[in-house]
């Protein structure tokens, strides 16, 4: 039986859109691994201690095979041999892949902490998923994503751009 996992989606160096866009397209070729949902993108200002570019943002619901540590490593090998650059930690960077949720999985282990941790306060990741999931719960807090969107200040800094579009080349 596949799970439902969902996944964050960020760039802010560069050609950010053509970015997100790669991006989709490596996950949605991942083995055992099939896109149920993309939200549009949204530009939103960095959050955290390093000044830099607006990042773009969105998130993706894909129904997959590969357990959470399998999905992780492919999230990272998609980051490190295709993509990413970071220069500096929390410092801007070409693509960055962050695995939110994997059904109701909660997980603590050295290497992925499931739900993730701060997802519950970022408005980058809030308005991208409650577009695409409405209803959805936190699996270890029982609390609607909804609610924790609601409770954000700065829900509205996060600004519409468009559709998140499958590159076509990657349907052949
Ligand atoms: N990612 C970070 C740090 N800050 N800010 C925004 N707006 N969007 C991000 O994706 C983001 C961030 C670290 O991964
Ligand atoms: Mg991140
Ligand atoms: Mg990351």
């Amino acid at each position: 039986m596949t799970e439902r996992a969902h996944l964050a989606i960020g760039s802010n160096l560069d050609e950010r859109r053509t970015y997100l866009e790669a991006g989709l397209a490596a996950i949605s070729a991942l083995p055992d691994t099939s896109l149920a949902a993309i939200s549009h993108i949204y530009e939103t200002p960095p959050v955290g201690p390093v000044a830099q570019p607006d990042f773009l943002n969105a998130v993706c619901a894909i129904d997959t095979l590969l357990p959470p540590q399998e999905l992780l490593t492919a999230m990272l090998n998609i980051e490190n041999n295709y993509l990413r650059q970071r220069r500096i930690h929390w410092g801007p960077r070409t693509l960055d892949l962050d695995l939110l949720l994997y059904g109701d999985r909660i997980i603590e282990s050295d290497t992925l902490i499931l739900p993730h941790p701060q997802m519950n306060v970022r408005n980058f990741v809030l308005v991208p998923l409650c577009e695409i999931e409405p209803e959805l719960i936190h699996p270890q807090t029982s609390i609607p994503f909804s609610t924790y969107l609601a409770d954000l200040a700065n829900a509205g800094a996060a600004r519409l751009i468009g559709p998140l579009t499958l590159p076509s080349a990657q349907h052949v």
